[in-house]
């Protein structure tokens, strides 16, 4: 387990990495509700770092203002589709340049509440390395609607099973915080982050227990997409999902393949 023993007057930094691509209609309400959160976390240093896959709406104009103004806010202009490039290169900005102390993932558009984030950073400072926000714990609320509910609980029931994975009951969303050392402890080689579905998503979760973090769920609100439009494309997700959970489980019953 890692430790964040820093000196005692030094704030932790933790860097909110949001990847982007068209959410003008919820950027810079969802920039100020993150940094609001500020509030709640006293001691930490927060930033939220929107990594833009180079949308053709007005995403980055609103962030470049913000960040004039801010300092708090950051943008990284990511040039190649894709959430899994959007993440990398936010999560190297903010140990690059922020030195983050503490990495937090999650989406822009209002389905993660901000109100979760300081929840999740406190699992780290109680010494987990990874916290993870689930729907599937005590205390959460999943306002989805039900054809989605039924979909995210198969997705993620048969990927544990397959994988044989017991420690989290959620592994798609992306809304998790984890420090510093668990995410340079981690393979990165072995996350597929240029794939155009969302499937480095759950990949990053996996790798990242694999490679012995110490993780938590919190509880955690979902809700559903209320401004702008979903680039979830679902079967090329589910279609990777699976073949992910077909190799892996082949692995764990007869060694590597491909
Ligand atoms: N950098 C980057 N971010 C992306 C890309 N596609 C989606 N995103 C962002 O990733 C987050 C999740 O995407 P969504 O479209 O909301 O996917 P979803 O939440 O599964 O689908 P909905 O429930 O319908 O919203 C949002 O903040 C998107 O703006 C991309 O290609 N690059
Ligand atoms: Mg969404």
């Amino acid at each position: 387990m890692s430790t964040m023993t820093l000196a005692s007057s030094a704030p932790r930094v933790i860097a909110v990495v949001c990847p982007t691509y068209d959410e003008q209609e919820n950027i810079e309400e969802f920039v100020s509700a993150v940094l609001a959160e500020q509030a709640n976390l006293p001691g930490d240093e927060l930033h939220v770092v929107v990594a833009d896959a180079h949308s053709p709406d007005r995403t980055q104009a609103i962030v470049q203002a913000l960040a004039r103004t801010d300092p708090g806010v950051h943008l990284v202009d990511v040039r190649e589709r894709g959430i899994g490039m959007g993440l990398r290169a936010g999560f190297d900005y903010a140990l690059d340049t922020l030195h983050a102390d503490v990495l937090v993932e999650m989406d822009a558009d209002f389905q993660h509440s901000p109100a979760d984030i300081p929840r999740l950073v406190h699992a780290l400072h109680d010494g987990a390395d990874l916290a993870v926000g689930s729907r599937f714990v005590a205390g959460s609320v999943n306002r989805m609607p039900l054809y989605r509910k039924v979909l995210s609980a198969g997705a993620n029931q048969l990927i544990r099973v397959m994988l044989g994975l017991h420690g989290v009951t959620e592994i798609t969303t992306s809304y998790r915080a984890f420090t510093r050392a668990a995410y340079l402890r981690l393979d990165r080689g072995s996350v597929p982050w240029h794939e155009k579905s969302f499937v480095a998503v759950p990949i990053l979760l996996v790798r990242m227990i694999e490679s012995g973090a110490h993780a938590t769920e919190i509880s955690m609100t979902m809700h559903p997409r209320a401004r702008g439009y979903s680039k979830m494309i679902y079967l090329r997700y589910m279609r990777d999902i699976l073949w992910f959970g077909v190799k892996s489980c082949w692995e764990r019953l007869r060694g590597p393949v491909l």
